[in-house]
């Protein structure tokens, strides 16, 4: 598995909110937040989405929230461009290409069985 970080840009004057994920990459895709659970940080599904306020921005980082992609079954190489559909509550699915980097995680601890 991996993840995927950066930065949602709303340029309009209404919140967005992004409900789900594809990529050709991965046929489980999740949007996750990390919450601190009895004293450790763990990840889960984020309920309702991410919400990018109006004329704001959303940052998807290291131990905050991420899109999870959980069944990738191909090394992801430094430089691989990854394609991203991203689905938006009420509106248009958004399309990007993510680059991919070689990246050792920001020191999570994740739930049981996520590695
Ligand atoms: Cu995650």
């Amino acid at each position: 598995m991996t993840a995927a970080f950066g930065t949602l840009v709303n340029n309009t004057g209404a919140p967005v909110t992004i409900t789900s994920g594809t990529s050709p990459l991965s046929p489980v895709i999740e949007l996750h937040e990390v919450v601190e659970d009895g004293g450790k940080m763990v990840m889960r599904p984020k309920e309702g989405g991410f919400v990018v306020p109006a004329r704001g921005t959303h940052e998807l980082q290291p131990g905050g929230d991420h899109i999870m992609l959980m069944g990738v079954t191909e090394e992801v190489k430094p430089g691989a461009r990854i394609a991203f559909t991203l689905q938006v509550k009420d509106g248009e699915p958004l399309q990007f290409t993510a680059i991919g980097k070689d990246f050792a995680g920001g020191e999570e601890d994740y739930q049981p069985g996520h590695k």
